[in-house]
C-alpha cells in the first residue's frame, strides 16, 4: 500500500517512517508513506499557496493550482484520492478495513478555511473527517488513517498483536485485560483468568465485553444487539 500525502508540512509524516509498528511495516516494505509539500508545486513565485475567500469573511482558502497539479503528478490507474475535512464522512473501524483494500491512496491535508471547492467536486474521490472536532490543520487526521488503515495490510501485526480479537469481538469494546503481578497493592486480578481454563476465560471476555459496551458505549450496545436477532 502506496500512501501519498499532500501538505504544506511534509516533516510531519517522518515520524511514522521512524517509530513504532507503521515503521516496521514501513521498512519491510509493506507500505511506502511520501509526502508531498504543496509548495512544490506552486506556479506562483513566492510559492504561496491560498488565497483571498471570494464574496468576502475571515481567513483563507487553498487554491486549485498547486493541489490539481499535485494529484494529477501523483495519481495512477488504482489510485484514490481522499480529503481529511471536518465536513468528511465519520471514520470508523468499518471504513478502515475498506480503505485497506486499496493499493495507493492520495491523501490531501487541508488548512486554513479549508480547500477550494471545485477541487473537492473534481479531484476527490472521498472526503473523511476523524471526529466532530476542529485540528489547525489536516495533517493529524492524516496520521491517524495512515496508522489505523496499516494495521489491517496483511503481515503488518504480528500474531501477538490484538487485530485478531479485536474482529473477534467486532461491534463491541475489547474486554478488560491484565499483567503480572496478580495481587496489585491489594487488587486482585479476577480468578478465572489465573485458572488456565480456556472455555471459562473465553465465556468470561465476551461477558466481560459486554458488560464494557454496555457501561460506556449503550450506542454501541444497542447496535450489537439489534445486528444480533
Ligand atoms: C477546514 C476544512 C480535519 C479545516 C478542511 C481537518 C479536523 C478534521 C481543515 C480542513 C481539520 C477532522 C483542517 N480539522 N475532524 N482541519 O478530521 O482540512
Amino acid at each position: 500500500m502506496r500512501f501519498d500525502i499532500i501538505t504544506i508540512f511534509p516533516e510531519f509524516f517522518y515520524a511514522l517512517n521512524d517509530y513504532g509498528v507503521v515503521g516496521k511495516a514501513v521498512e519491510s516494505g509493506k507500505i511506502k508513506i511520501n509526502p508531498v509539500n504543496l509548495r512544490d508545486y506552486s506556479q506562483d513565485k513566492h510559492k504561496k499557496v491560498d488565497d483571498e475567500i471570494y464574496g468576502g469573511g475571515p481567513g483563507m482558502l487553498m487554491s486549485p493550482q498547486p493541489i490539481c497539479d499535485a494529484i494529477d503528478d501523483l495519481k495512477s490507474e488504482n489510485s484514490k484520492t481522499i480529503f481529511m475535512s471536518p465536513q468528511g464522512k465519520n471514520m470508523d473501524n468499518d471504513m478502515v478495513i475498506e480503505l485497506s483494500s486499496f493499493e495507493h491512496l492520495i491523501i490531501l491535508c487541508g488548512h486554513y478555511e479549508g480547500v477550494d471547492q471545485r477541487i473537492i467536486d473534481n479531484y476527490i474521490d472521498m472526503e473523511i473527517s476523524i471526529g466532530d472536532y476542529i485540528l489547525t490543520g489536516g495533517e493529524i487526521p492524516a496520521m491517524a488513517l495512515i496508522d489505523s488503515v496499516s494495521r489491517f495490510i496483511p503481515g503488518v501485526l504480528g500474531n501477538s498483536d490484538s487485530a485478531v480479537s479485536d474482529s473477534l469481538y467486532n461491534d463491541l469494546l475489547k474486554y478488560s485485560v491484565y499483567t503480572r503481578p496478580a495481587d496489585f497493592r491489594g487488587m486482585k486480578v479476577p480468578e478465572i483468568l489465573l485458572s488456565g481454563n480456556h472455555k471459562l476465560i473465553e465465556e468470561w471476555r465476551m461477558e466481560n465485553s459486554l458488560e464494557n459496551t454496555k457501561n460506556k458505549r449503550p450506542d454501541l450496545y444497542e447496535k450489537y444487539l439489534k445486528n444480533k436477532v
